[in-house]
């Protein structure tokens, strides 16, 4: 398999993309793929400041990654779920890849903002963790950005995760989040800052693919409360689609965006308040994140410590770590 830049020997197949590429050639070709990206959806501006949310996973890192070389100014957010191993290796990768480039990092811990823990926080209010933490991750995501003056926040979201999200909200035609489904979100209220997803016409394994030939130390597994979420099942799917016919799962969500997100956009028209409590944009009186953090504080007892920090209760899945030795194995060394 030669490389289809330079004829030398490739080490990676692109067959969505009908290519191949040699280590050099590929790295330029990803980079240019997401600047591409960025410039055609008007994401992001080389004079304002952005603010990368990172996890530790090879995404959000390879999208800080190319970011700060394209010259954007940027800084990142680590935010401490406080989820055992997981979260002390993740944030300890974050801030390795900070320090290495001498970049700034700034860290959020949940437990801080809410009073406990993912873990104490899905016990206190027997919501389903992903549930507290997708709310306390934007809540504290966008509350970081205008603190810190920053207009813009962009995350790591990548091809798969676009494709899942979608295909979940079109099975159960979930209106409201097939409006909200875009790779830039403006900024419709001035305590919200816009967000972008620059990544997410690139698969996981072209990112995964990325980070390896970069020498990105990223943290491989996934989250324990990853285990069993509809959205791999739905990964899953999206994957045999794939394999069978390359190029799908781009085709659904580029389709998606052209020709089926602009009939439920108009529909979607909230009017946005500030928060009486917090003064961040909501639709009530009182936003969900305080209402959560009132939960965690209810259940708390008078001087305890809250609640406790339970472990989840299956090991860190090991699907992370598969599919992502299957993308590294694909590099055949030189
Ligand atoms: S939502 Fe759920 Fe993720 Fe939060 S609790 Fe873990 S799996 S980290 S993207
Ligand atoms: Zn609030």
């Amino acid at each position: 398999m030669k490389c289809r830049k330079c004829g030398g020997r490739a080490v990676l197949e692109l067959r969505r993309h009908n290519t191949a590429f040699c280590g050099p050639d590929y790295l330029a070709f990803f980079r240019h793929h997401v600047l591409e990206t960025i410039r055609r959806w008007r994401m992001l501006r080389h004079d304002e400041p952005v603010l990368v949310a990172v996890s530790g996973g090879k995404d959000s890192l390879a999208l800080w990654d190319v970011l700060h070389d394209a010259g954007y100014r940027t800084t990142g957010l680590y935010i401490d779920l406080g989820i055992l191993e997981y979260s002390r290796a993740s944030r300890a990768r974050c801030e390795q890849f900070a320090a290495a480039r001498g970049l700034s990092l700034r860290v959020v811990r949940v437990a801080d903002e809410t009073g406990a823990s993912i873990p104490g926080v899905k016990e206190a209010t027997r919501r389903p963790a992903c549930s507290a933490c997708g709310l306390s991750k934007r809540y504290i995501l966008n509350r970081a950005a205008l603190e810190g003056g920053f207009p813009v926040v962009a995350t790591g979201h990548n091809l798969d995760d676009e494709a899942a999200t979608l295909l979940g909200s079109t099975l159960r035609w979930e209106e409201s989040a097939l409006a909200r489904q875009a790779p830039v979100l403006e900024a419709t209220h001035p305590k919200l800052a816009r967000r972008v997803k620059p990544l997410f016409r690139t698969s996981e394994r072209e990112t995964a693919a990325y980070a390896f030939l970069r020498g990105i130390d990223y943290i491989v597994e996934e989250c324990p409360f990853a285990r069993g979420a509809t959205s791999l099942t739905h990964k899953e799917l999206l994957n045999r689609l794939e394999d069978a016919s390359p190029g799908s799962k781009a085709m659904f969500v580029q389709g998606f965006l052209d020709r089926g997100r602009p009939l439920f956009q108009g529909r979607e028209a909230v009017a946005l308040v500030e928060c009486v409590r917090c003064g961040q944009a909501t639709t009530g009186e009182v936003c969900a994140f305080c209402k959560l953090r009132d939960q965690v504080t209810r259940a708390r007892p008078v001087g305890g410590e809250g609640p406790a920090a339970a472990e989840p209760d299956e090991p860190p899945a090991a699907r992370g770590l598969i599919s992502d030795l299957r993308a590294a194995s694909e590099i055949h060394a030189p």
